[in-house]
């Protein structure tokens, strides 16, 4: 009979294992986080246990909005995981920061209760771009299913807006006083987006609550980073050897991890600077460099690379023809429509990236990265072109990247495949439409207005060099 992991079996876990420094008996909750999928549990969890030897009120309770997977693997092991550090050499540490893990649709009155705790005074977030509800004005889309629903059954939520929305209400209402609400998502300017949302949708039932959230709870921009591939048997397999017992669900990530939090709060909040939290007010010029370097050159290697039948970006990166495209693009028509952030030498930053691409212990999925193309394309490769465009500057590198994202959904539906994106069935009828001319398909993905500014379908030096783009693709593939 396998050995599981659990706070019983914690003092038996290999020495070579870093375990919590902290008497987890004496750790209340203090932060509740919507989506504890694995980016939560290699970064803010990370932080967060760092913190909790130091500061025992910020323990974690997690709430996953859909899935019970989480829940029915950190429950049996008393909310213990263990997470790799891939470099050089991997590290092993169990993680003790999450007290709870909750199930929102099987539970959403608990999941209310925990918001509206006097202790509670954070909530953190990684849901997705997706998981926003917002259309392409960057509004909340009041047409969506769960807002829909919000609007419908306000006391009983649906959606990360709805939750917040009623959290908010009833700690007004009783006293309990506001929230520090931290987006951790990819999202340009995230903490205003999602200050954006939760106001319109507070909005629509109540002026005055709207008024209150604008007034008194802080919204903070932040922007996140590490590497994070999924969690695979091999890994599973390895951390059972480390540690001599079976863990449910252990996480992965590579060695490098940085967060940055505006210094903005609606009260006490974590010392988060002392777990080695960069807290700024110049969070906006990291956010930019890192979601359209970074990430920019993630989503050109994702469609690139599978178009050139790579798996993995380190099999992406060791193509020399792509390696040295993804680099000029980066140096040439990303670094310019950026502003350093204070201290940062963006040239060394790309270098930096670019190594860490090459990190051979990370085996990181292009189809993974490949995830949610409709939701991702705009911050991290059309704002940039928008702004070279802007500048007179010239866009037919960047435009590869978005040629090869139409090739991706056309080449999957070709073979009968749906992509994993919110818009997959539209995305996927596209597919089936396209005839691999630019003229004849173009015009179908450029009227996804949730993707493309009509302002940007539109303009001829755009659509021109996007053709471009494609037929060249097409050429090649
Ligand atoms: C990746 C990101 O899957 C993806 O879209 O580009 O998860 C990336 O690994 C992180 O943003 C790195 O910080």
């Amino acid at each position: 009979m396998a050995e599981f992991l659990s706070q019983a079996n914690l003092a038996r876990v290999s020495r070579e294992v870093r375990r919590p420094a902290y008497d987890r008996r004496t750790v209340d909750i203090g932060i509740v986080h919507f989506g504890p999928g694995a980016f939560h549990r290699v970064h803010q969890a990370w932080f967060v246990e760092k913190l909790l030897a130091s500061d025992p009120r910020w323990g974690i309770c997690a709430v996953s909005l859909r899935s019970t997977d989480l829940r029915d693997a950190l429950v049996p092991q008393d909310g213990l995981y263990t997470l790799a550090a891939l470099d050089g050499s991997t590290s092993y540490q169990v993680i003790g920061a999450l007290k709870q893990t909750l199930v929102a649709p099987e539970d959403p009155e608990t999941v209310l209760e925990q918001l509206c705790a006097p202790r509670t005074r954070v909530v953190t977030i990684t849901v997705t771009e997706k998981g926003y509800c917002l259309g392409a004005d960057g509004n909340l889309d009041m047409a969506h299913g769960d807002i829909r629903r919000d609007l419908r059954s306000p006391h009983s939520p649906t959606s990360l807006i709805g939750y917040l929305v009623e959290a908010l209400k009833r700690r007004r209402a009783n006293g309990i006083g506001p929230l520090t609400i931290v987006s951790c998502d990819n999202l340009v300017d995230n903490g205003t987006r999602l200050a954006r949302a939760v106001q319109q949708l507070a909005e629509a039932g109540d002026r005055n609550l709207a008024r209150w959230i604008e007034e008194k709870v802080a919204f903070p921009r932040t922007m996140v980073d590490s590497i994070t591939p999924a969690t695979t048997d091999a890994l599973r397999d390895r951390v059972a050897e480390v540690l001599g017992m079976t863990d449910r669900w252990p996480v992965q990530r590579e060695g490098f991890v940085q967060w940055v939090i505006e210094d903005r709060s609606a009260a006490d909040i974590p010392d988060w600077a002392s777990a080695g939290v960069i807290v700024t007010d110049d969070v906006e010029a990291y956010d930019r460099a890192k979601l359209r370097l970074l990430n920019g050159a993630h989503s050109s290697l994702a469609y690139l690379g599978l178009l050139a039948g790579h798996e993995t970006v380190t099999q992406a990166m060791e193509d020399m023809d792509l390696a040295a495209f993804i680099a000029t693009m980066m140096e040439r028509d990303i670094l310019p429509t950026l502003k350093a952030p204070r201290g940062l030498d963006l040239a060394l930053y790309i270098q930096a990236i670019l190594k860490r691409f090459h990190n051979p212990a990370i085996r990181h999925a292009l189809a993974q990265i490949a995830w949610d193309g409709s939701q991702k394309l705009p911050f991290r490769l059309l704002g940039t072109l928008q702004d070279n465009l802007q500048a007179g500057r010239p866009i037919d590198r960047l435009c590869v990247p978005i040629a090869a994202w139409m090739h991706f959904v056309r080449r999957k539906a070709a073979d009968g495949e749906q992509v994993v994106d919110p818009l997959a069935r539209r995305l996927y009828d596209i597919g089936r439409s396209c005839q691999n001319r630019a003229a004849a398909d173009l015009p179908m993905f450029l009227g996804l207005d949730t993707v493309f500014a009509p302002s940007l379908a539109g303009n001829e030096i755009f659509s021109s060099a996007l053709a471009r783009a494609y037929d060249g693709l097409a050429a090649g593939s």
